[in-house]
C-alpha cells in the first residue's frame, strides 16, 4: 500500500482519525501550558525537570502528526498462527518509535524530581529504550508468530528492570530528597498506566486479536493522556512551587549551578 492510501483508508476510519487528532489537539494545549507553568523556573536542576516535561507533548505531536498522515502506519500480513493469518493488519508502529523518544523523557523528570543517581537513571532509561524497540521489533515481525511473541517477552523483561527501579529504588531515593509524596503520586500513576500498554498490545490486533484497531488505538491515547498530561502538570505544578526542594538536592552531573561541589571554597591544608 501506497502511502496515499493508507492515509485514505485512516480518512475513512472516523474513530481511528479522530483518536490522533484529539492527541494533536491536546498536546498542542499541553505544550502551551507547560511553558507558561515553567516561565519563572530558575534552579537549572528543576529546569532540566520542565525540558524534560515539556519534551514529551512536543514528541506526542510529531508521534500523532505521523500516524494522522499515514507516515507511520503499515499494513502487514500477519504470520500463520495469528488470529488474522494471512490478512493485513493496520499497525501503528510509529507509536512504538515515539515512545522510544517520549517515554525516556518522564523517566529523566522523575529521576530528577527522586533524587536518582546517575547509575539508576542509565539503567532505567537503557532498559526503557529496549522495552520500545523490542516492543517494535515485536509489531513488525511478519515471519513468525512465535517470533513477535517472543519480542514481547524480551520487552517485557526490560519493563521488569524498569519497573524495579520505579518501586525499589527511586522511592529510597525520594524520601531522601524529601520529595515522597509527590514522587509516590507520580509513581503510582505511571506504573498503573504503563501496565496498561503491554495490556492492550496483547489484546489488540498486533496481539491476540480480541479488539478493534480503532478501540486500541483509543485505549492508547487515553493511556497517553494520562501517562503523559496528567502526570506532566502535577508534576510541573510541584516543581513551580517547590523549587527549592529541588534546587537543594545534590548535582548528578555539573549542572551549573554554584551549588556543584568542587566550586565552592577549597578545603584547608
Ligand atoms: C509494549 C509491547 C511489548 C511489551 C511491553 C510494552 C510496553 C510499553 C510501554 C509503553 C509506555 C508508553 C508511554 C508513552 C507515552 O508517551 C511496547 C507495548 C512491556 C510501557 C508511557
Amino acid at each position: 500500500m501506497t502511502q496515499t492510501e493508507v492515509y485514505e483508508v485512516v480518512q475513512e476510519n472516523t474513530l481511528l482519525n479522530a483518536s490522533f487528532w484529539a492527541n494533536i489537539a491536546l498536546a498542542g494545549v499541553a505544550i502551551l501550558l507547560f511553558v507558561y507553568m515553567g516561565r519563572n523556573v530558575e534552579d537549572p536542576r528543576a529546569q532540566l525537570i520542565w525540558v524534560a516535561t515539556l519534551m514529551v507533548p512536543l514528541v506526542s505531536i510529531a508521534s500523532y502528526t505521523g500516524l494522522a498522515s499515514g507516515l507511520t502506519i503499515s499494513f502487514l500480513e500477519m504470520p500463520s498462527g495469528h488470529a488474522l493469518a494471512g490478512e493485513e493488519v493496520l499497525t501503528m508502529w510509529g507509536r512504538y518509535l515515539t515512545w522510544t523518544l517520549s517515554t525516556p523523557m518522564i523517566l529523566l523528570a522523575l529521576g530528577l524530581l527522586a533524587g536518582t543517581n546517575l547509575t539508576k537513571l542509565f539503567t532505567i532509561i537503557t532498559a526503557d529504550i529496549a522495552m520500545c524497540v523490542t516492543g517494535l521489533a515485536a509489531a513488525l515481525t511478519t515471519s513468525s508468530y512465535g517470533l513477535r511473541w517472543f519480542w514481547y517477552f524480551i520487552s517485557c523483561t526490560f519493563f521488569l528492570v524498569v519497573l524495579y527501579v520505579l518501586l525499589v529504588e527511586w522511592p529510597k531515593d525520594a524520601e531522601a530528597a524529601d520529595t515522597a509524596e509527590i514522587f509516590n503520586l507520580l509513581k503510582i500513576l505511571t506504573v498503573v498506566l504503563w501496565f496498561g500498554y503491554p495490556i492492550f498490545w496483547a489484546l489488540g490486533a498486533e496481539g491476540l486479536a480480541v479488539l478493534d484497531v480503532a478501540i486500541t488505538s483509543w485505549a492508547y491515547s487515553f493511556l497517553d493522556i494520562g501517562a503523559k498530561y496528567v502526570f506532566a502538570f502535577l508534576l510541573l505544578r510541584w516543581v513551580a512551587a517547590n523549587e527549592h526542594v529541588i534546587a537543594n538536592q545534590p548535582a548528578i552531573i555539573g549542572t551549573g549551578s554554584p551549588r556543584d561541589p568542587g566550586t565552592g571554597t577549597p578545603a584547608d591544608d
